[in-house]
């Protein structure tokens, strides 16, 4: 987790080829209309901005066989965020990354799995999100590749094209996290049980709350002396409290399970990376998706309603429950 000795560096990703729903190619600049740079100063952190990123050239005659929309723009994008976050990362930075739709992850993911790498540690991943985005050209319904980030990352071979040169190192697929999960396509859910990604459902949520899956994680990203990357998707969240999103699913996490996600994710210290995705402002009302998402990151750096017990003194009152 950044300290507020770690300058936050904030990239501007304004991805929209990854879904059909336009729109969000105006996420980073609604964050910055928000405050969240001035809500991270006002905390006390350093921040740089990096700007908008840009993609290279798409080549016209890239293909994925299969179901995948804007495979050769996806793939000019993923080139350019790897090299932005790779920037990013050897200036030291704790990289916040403002989408855009969730194509950029196959990017800041790899990026960060590789830097992770360099340091012999693990990259594991806190998927927050309704959609598992695990398809592949093989298995979408839709063709959008904003629902195929993690089965990049994760190296399945029907999308390792997109990258120039290969991926170096994908994450294990028992390394990423899913939290918020409600709407998952059929061969998709084949290919999760196959590759064992830990999926907790809002059904399980419902049962026993966001804190027990989410110490599962604390403490396989601790055994495993790994970095944490979060990604937070838009449609993690329910509706009625975040509109501004294409893909929105009925039962999301509550203002308060997103808002306790993120103060135990701070109290764990182990984030040294976000993405903020699928932010569509056109959808929004007066900018309260965007306020809400200032919000749930200044808590995720360490903001809090009230002094609390030290965490020495909680955990040994844990004990006697
Ligand atoms: N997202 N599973 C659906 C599809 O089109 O593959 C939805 C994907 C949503 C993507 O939430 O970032
Ligand atoms: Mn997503
Ligand atoms: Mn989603
Ligand atoms: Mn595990």
């Amino acid at each position: 987790m950044a300290n507020q000795q770690q300058t936050i560096g904030l990239l501007g990703i304004p991805l929209q080829d990854g879904t059909h729903e336009k729109g969000c190619l105006m996420g980073p600049d609604a964050l910055r209309t928000a405050g969240l740079i001035q809500t991270l100063q006002s905390m006390g952190f350093q921040s740089r901005d990096y700007g908008n990123v840009r993609p290279q050239n798409a080549d016209d005659a890239f293909r994925l066989s299969g179901n995948a929309l804007n495979a050769s723009e996806i793939a000019g994008w993923t080139r350019a965020i790897q090299a932005k976050a790779a920037q990013m990362l050897q200036d030291n930075c704790f990289p916040l990354f403002m989408g855009g739709d969730h194509a950029l992850s196959i990017g800041t993911v790899a990026a960060l799995a590789e830097h992770a790498n360099g340091q012999d540690r693990p990259l594991y991943v806190l998927w927050l999100d309704a959609h598992p985005d695990f398809n592949s050209p093989g298995t979408s319904e839709s063709g959008n590749m904003h629902g195929m980030s993690v089965a990049a990352f994760c190296g399945l071979p029907e999308l390792s094209d997109l990258f120039e040169p290969k991926l170096n190192c994908p994450v294990d697929p028992t390394h990423v996290h899913m939290i918020g999960i409600r709407s998952v396509d059929a061969e998709e859910r084949v290919q999760l049980k196959k590759h064992q990604v830990h999926v907790n459902d809002m059904r399980l949520i419902d049962e026993i709350g966001v804190m027990k899956p989410l110490q599962r994680l604390i403490d396989d990203v601790k055994a495993n002396n790994g970095l944490l990357h979060v990604s937070l998707d838009v449609d993690f969240l329910d509706p009625s409290i975040a509109p501004a999103v294409g893909t929105t699913v009925p039962g999301g996490a509550t203002f308060r399970e997103a808002h306790l996600i993120m103060e135990l994710l701070h109290e764990s210290g182990l984030v040294t990376s976000l993405d903020i995705v699928e932010l569509n402002p056109f959808l929004d009302e007066r900018g309260k998706t965007a306020e809400l998402l200032t919000d749930l990151a200044a808590s995720l750096f360490g903001r809090k309603i009230f002094d609390r017990p030290t965490r020495h003194h909680r955990n040994t009152m844990d004990r006697h429950h």
